[in-house]
């Protein structure tokens, strides 16, 4: 029995280098990522998975462009390109990941009219995924997390968990960032950390 579980957050095409959405040297985690899979029994993924009406997405809004802030059904929204589509290449896992060792995919942002960031609720906090319940059947307490992006679907993840009462550390080596703003990635890494959450570098 353990009750620690890895969450691999939106290790997907689309977050890699040549994707619709890169992360700078986001492929550099997958080998991390695989090294820590090797230390877990249970391991949760979370995709990234939108239909292409998606409200996230600037092409579904005439006239406005890529990283732009629009309110999209009262909430701050920032425009994507289009990215992890429902069964297209970029929303696959990438390639090299030990797939075959996930216990369990966790999809989010299925939903055109709001956007998911953590892995357990829409950013309006509105519907859960399950994956809190799940956890807790699992009799997991402690998370570790790693993944893409560290300053969005990393960020509200890890204060998600802390908020549903499990203990979380975050593994650096296997996570990194978008960076929109400089000195995003080094901002949610200090809002996660006075949160709670155990930095791991
Ligand atoms: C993400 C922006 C849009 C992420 C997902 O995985 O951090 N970021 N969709
Ligand atoms: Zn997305």
């Amino acid at each position: 029995m353990t009750d620690r579980a890895l969450i691999l957050v939106d290790l997907q095409n689309d977050f890699l280098p040549g994707g619709a959405l890169a992360v700078s040297e986001g492929d550099q985690v997958i080998p991390v990522a695989n090294g820590l899979i090797d230390g877990f029994e249970i391991i949760v993924a979370t995709q990234d998975w939108h239909p292409p009406d998606h409200g996230s997405f600037a092409a579904n809004h005439p006239g406005k462009q890529p990283f732009e802030t629009i309110d999209l059904n009262g909430l701050s929204q920032v425009l994507w390109p289009v990215h992890c589509v429902q069964g297209q290449p970029g929303a696959a896992f990438a390639p090299g990941l030990q797939v075959d060792r996930i216990t369990k995919v966790f999809r989010k942002g299925t939903d055109p009219s709001i956007d998911s960031y953590s892995g357990f609720f829409d950013n309006g906090h509105r519907k859960s995924t399950g994956l809190a319940e799940w956890l807790r059947e699992q009799g997991v307490k402690r998370l570790t997390l790693c993944g893409l992006a560290t300053d969005y679907c990393v960020k509200f993840t890890a204060l998600d968990a802390l908020a549903e009462g499990f203990a979380v550390a975050l593994h650096l080596p296997a996570t990194r960032g978008v960076n929109l703003e400089p000195g995003d990635v080094d901002r949610a890494v200090e809002e996660m950390r006075s949160s709670g959450v155990k930095i791991e570098d």
